[in-house]
């Protein structure tokens, strides 16, 4: 793994200096069946104007990246998009060379005009691809990334792959440098009062103490769309759906909600859990959700995400053949309440980690506050860093503890692992790679160090992890 300098990691690697392709023409370096995924930049339409966005799109030219079972992940990613990249493929746990991140040292960005090869094989499941650089993500650099299995292909179901995200015409830099801005002078001391005024919406608020929504969006949109002009998919056959949901959103949280419509959760993360039956379900941050629902002859199902504590939604309509359908736009009579974890505490996974005690045990404490801006684990930023150190083959536990007054959702790289503990109350919980950590609460997770090497564990509110809400767990 890590010791031994495999010809992939060296690959990766000149590809990252922009001379892979040098080295190595295109078509000569792996074989035909190579798959390639451009980077690049696009313009949308989001509330009748046009926005400038970044786009990850395949062979095809549809976003993303579906692979076939047992079909190996080996591509060329290409940066067409402007500006330097690198792409973190979310959910899956190659060796941290092909992670796609450049901050733990294995791999540098892409260089525009540029290219890095990919080669692993897939965890199944429904994850997604974001870049890793920078602020990007909030530019809508995400994707899509779906690894089907045999059953998957062999069952008698349609699958629709939705992704969230929340979008704005001010430039992400712009956004961040007015959140900081929030630190100054009247706000000092206020500690962790929500804020009024332009960032802060009026709306986004305290729901008691607690902050929800650092950001006020233009738009939350669902594939690209708003619901004033969402998408609609037609079912086919008897009208069975899964639907895989992808929370792309750079900080936002939201309640999936079918009104009246029952769906079955059947995996979060990518991981195949019990079957839970429900009408609405959170999703926070980076995190996946697929329901199995069906749409009866002349019904439409709007599959609808609320932000939480706000009335702004988005989402997609399922119609069936024949049915009219109405638009339904994109504010909620009533708001959201936060995303809370009455889900995760039901979860239970279909395969959890072998039942063993824990070798190692690592507490960390998310700290910080919306005024001053400042974000981090420890109390110390990214700079000066705490680093979690384990041992490959041992069974690790990692608590998160919450002195915050908003939620965080947690993701460690390269690797998996169980929710055993919410609140000091064990259960045996689903098996995630992002787990929302709520305000002033706890969340334990366990997994197996069974993926050597440096991998970055952080908060994925975009804003939170570049103001310092993120570190490594260290293979020693
Ligand atoms: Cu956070």
């Amino acid at each position: 793994m890590r010791n031994e300098m495999s010809r992939r990691a060296f690959l990766m690697k000149s590809a990252s200096a922009g001379v892979a392709s040098l080295l190595f023409p295109q078509g000569l370096a792996f074989g035909r069946d190579t798959r390639r995924l451009t980077v690049g930049s696009r313009v949308i339409e989001v509330n009748g104007r046009p926005a400038s966005v970044f786009g990850i799109t395949s062979e095809n030219g549809e976003p993303g990246l579906t692979l076939a079972p047992d079909e190996p992940f080996s591509l060329s990613l290409e940066n067409q998009s402007g500006v330097s990249t690198i792409v973190h493929w979310h959910g899956q746990v190659p060796s941290p060379e092909m992670d796609g991140v450049a901050d733990t040292g294995y791999a540098q960005p892409i260089e525009n005009g540029g290219a890095a090869y990919f080669d692993f094989k897939p965890r199944p499941g429904t994850h997604w691809m974001h870049s890793h650089h920078g602020l990007q993500e909030q530019s809508m650099m995400t994707a899509p990334l779906i690894v089907r299995t045999k059953e998957d292909v062999t069952a008698d179901v349609q699958e629709v792959v939705i992704l969230l995200n929340d979008f704005s015409f001010r430039s992400p830099e712009e956004i961040l440098k007015t959140l900081a801005g929030n630190s100054s002078a009247s706000h000092a001391g206020m500690g962790n009062m929500p804020m009024g005024g332009m960032q802060m919406d009026n709306s986004a608020m305290a729901m008691g103490d607690m902050d929800l929504n650092d950001v006020t969006y233009d738009a939350y949109l669902a594939n690209d769309r708003t619901l004033d002009d969402p998408q609609v998919v037609r079912t086919e056959r008897g009208g069975r759906v899964r639907l895989r949901i992808i929370n792309g959103a750079a900080t936002t949280a939201f309640w999936l909600d079918l009104g009246e419509v029952q769906a079955t959760v059947v995996a979060v993360d990518g991981n195949a859990v019990l079957p839970i039956i429900g009408t609405s379900f959170p999703l926070a941050a980076a995190q996946r959700i697929d329901l199995i629902l069906d749409v009866v002859p002349g019904a439409v199902v709007p599959v609808v995400a609320v932000r939480e504590g706000g009335t702004e939604r988005t989402g997609i309509i399922l119609a069936a053949p024949d049915a009219n359908v109405t638009r339904l736009g994109s504010i909620a009579r009533s708001a959201a309440t936060p995303v809370d974890m009455s889900l995760e505490r039901r979860l239970v996974a279909s395969a959890g980690l072998v039942k063993a005690a824990a070798d190692i045990r690592h507490s960390v404490t998310l700290t910080g506050s919306m005024s001053p801006y400042a974000w981090a684990i420890d109390g110390q930023p990214w700079q000066t860093r705490r680093k979690l150190e384990v041992k490959q083959g041992q069974r690790v536990e990692l608590e998160f503890v919450n002195r915050t007054m908003m939620a965080h959702p947690m993701h460690l790289h390269g690797h998996h692992f169980q929710v055993v503990a919410i609140n000091g109350q064990p259960i045996s919980g689903a098996v995630r790679d992002t787990i929302n950590v709520p305000s002033m609460g706890a969340v334990t997770v366990a997994f197996d160090a069974d993926n050597p090497g440096r991998w970055l564990y952080h908060c994925h509110n975009l804003y939170h992890m570049a103001s310092g809400m993120m570190s490594e767990v260290v293979y020693t």
